[in-house]
């Protein structure tokens, strides 16, 4: 049986980390083995790398460094942690993925999408997520979200127009993408998000039996 590669994405503070809890018990729920893990980050290096990222030691790292880092830690992520994963027949639940890097580097630091898609085909091959649950939220409501929970990070200090850019990205990706990326209303109480996320993943889980 072979596992499937999801990947969760939206701005910060929509939800992802408190909607992944809810995926994971619903893949263990059916016996399946699932690895859970997160981008920038999974492995030793991504995790030393994701400090790098999110840290304010760096500000005013170029748009080109960042994009490298990003694609650094998930070369790593991918050799050490999912491709070995998905190949075991596990199912992966992964934290976002290169769609935060078409949106987060890609729409909100203005580097051109063609850029992305050429190391993305590079560091991946023909891989690519399953199904993607995108998590959607107006970007003040997201960043208030987020605001309560933690001091900001590196990326949370980026300006509401910054936040503007990705969450408009998503949506594109979504358009283009029906069949892979679900929009999910995330604005919504953790109780209708979970229902929407459910009626996508279901499916998916009836068939793997
Ligand atoms: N990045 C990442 C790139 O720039 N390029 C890339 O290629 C990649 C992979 C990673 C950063 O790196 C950037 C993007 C990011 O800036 P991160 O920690 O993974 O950072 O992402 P964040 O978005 O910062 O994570 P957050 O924890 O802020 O957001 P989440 O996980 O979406 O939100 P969560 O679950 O922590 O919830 C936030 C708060 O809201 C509450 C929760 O209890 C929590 O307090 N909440 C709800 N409240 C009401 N109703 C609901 N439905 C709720 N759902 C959650």
């Amino acid at each position: 049986m072979s596992g499937k590669f999801i990947t969760i994405e939206g701005i910060e503070g929509a939800g992802k980390s408190t909607c992944m809890a809810f995926l994971r018990q619903r893949i263990e729920q059916r016996g399946l083995a699932v690895v859970e893990t997160r981008e920038p980050g999974g492995t030793p290096l991504g995790e030393d790398l994701r400090a790098l990222l999110l840290g304010h030691k760096h500000q005013g790292m170029s748009a080109e460094a960042e994009l490298l880092l990003m694609f650094a830690a998930r070369a790593e992520h991918l050799q050490q942690r999912i491709k070995p994963a998905l190949a075991r027949g596990d199912w992966v639940l992964c934290d976002r993925f290169t769609d935060a890097t078409y949106a987060y580097q890609g729409a909100g630091r203005t580097l051109s999408a063609e850029r992305v898609a050429q190391i993305e085909d590079w560091v991946q091959g023909p891989l690519r997520p399953d199904i993607t649950l995108l998590l959607d939220i107006p970007v003040e409501l997201g960043l208030e979200r987020a605001g309560k929970r933690s001091a900001p990070d590196r990326f949370e200090a980026e300006s509401l127009g910054f936040f503007r850019a990705v969450r408009q990205a998503y949506l594109d990706i979504a358009a283009a993408q029906p069949e892979r990326v679900k929009r999910v209303d995330a604005s919504l109480g953790l109780e209708q998000v979970q229902a929407q996320l459910a009626g996508f993943i279901d499916p998916l889980l009836a068939v793997a039996g």
